[in-house]
């Protein structure tokens, strides 16, 4: 693989984000710019999967629970070499029949897990997943299904409570495999999330049986480290991770201003000056795209 900067590499996922939304007039660009770091490293260091082979049965399943982010999803099946996802795609974003609508379906797009948007749905589905696995794995031995279920969920996932539901079942089951990476930017759609809420999601997990801690989301070495511990526990585990929703974007990062509307001309050049990518629609480049 050519090596390149982990930065460079989650710059260019906020890089078409930007772009894509504000081709369509409409969409989401806080939340692929914010966990552009953790997709970073979960994809580059973690995730087993085959992109000729979306569908190979023994691939580690990533569900982007909080659905609305699907540009990040979107970035990673173009940026890793998923075949149908092209960048013609990412320029048709949220318009009809494109492989990119505004929430992610998986009967429509190849490597899409499962359809997501409904916010508690994907982390809920996801520890199905996890209990398939090990079904599977009980069934079949470790030598044919031996693989790992990653969630990406926001505040509004953990808000929902059909999540509850689902934690109580993965912890009291002890799905060890399940690994949920929460988006803790502490905004929401109308504001922060000290508006509505002040659970402790690290003490809510733990009191269902899962492992759960804090890192910094945007620390390359925080997040592996995370990730690798959580590999090896005999629970299920939450990390949460502290980021920056819209981070680079000058005036709105940390703002809801940057959850689901375009960035507009101005921030979105300033944005990129930035972060120092291309200024150039959609442009990724080379050695990025190769690595
Ligand atoms: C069940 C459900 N209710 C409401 C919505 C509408 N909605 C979309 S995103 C969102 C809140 C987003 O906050 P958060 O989950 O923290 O995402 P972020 O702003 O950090 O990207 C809401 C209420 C939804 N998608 N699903
Ligand atoms: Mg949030």
């Amino acid at each position: 693989m050519t090596q390149v900067d982990h930065s460079r590499m989650a710059n260019a996922i906020r890089g078409l984000s930007m772009d894509a939304v504000e081709k369509a007039k409409s969409g989401h660009p806080g939340l692929p710019m914010g966990a552009a770091d953790i997709a970073t490293v979960l994809f580059t260091q973690f995730l087993k999967f085959d992109a000729a082979v979306p569908a190979w049965p023994d691939r580690d399943r990533f569900v982007l629970s909080a659905g609305h982010g699907s540009m990040l999803l979107y970035s990673l099946l173009y940026l890793t070499g998923n075949s149908e996802m092209t960048l013609d795609q990412i320029k048709q974003f949220r318009q009809v029949d494109s492989l990119t609508p505004g929430h992610p379906e998986n009967f429509r797009t190849k490597g899409i897990e499962t359809t997501t948007g409904p916010l508690g749905q994907g982390i809920s589905t996801a520890v199905g997943m996890a209990l398939a696995e090990k079904m599977l794995a009980a069934e079949f031995g470790k030598k044919i299904v031996d693989h790992h279920t990653y969630v990406l969920a926001s505040d509004g996932d953990l808000m929902e409570g059909v999540s509850q539901e689902a934690i109580a079942m993965a912890g009291h089951w002890k799905l060890n495999k399940l690994i949920v990476l929460y988006d803790d930017n502490g905004i929401s759609i109308d504001g922060p999330t000290s508006i509505s809420d002040s659970v402790d999601q690290v003490k809510r997990f733990k009191s269902a049986g899962w492992a759960a801690e804090k890192i910094d989301g945007h620390n390359q070495a925080a997040i592996a480290d995370a990730i690798t511990r959580a590999k090896k526990s005999s629970k299920p585990t939450l990390i949460a991770c502290r980021t920056t929703i819209g981070f680079g974007a000058p005036h709105k990062a940390g703002t809801s201003k940057v959850h689901g509307e375009a960035l507009g001309a101005e921030e979105l050049k300033a944005a990129k000056e930035n972060l120092g990518i291309s200024l150039e629609p959609f442009a990724v480049a080379d050695d990025v795209l190769k690595a």
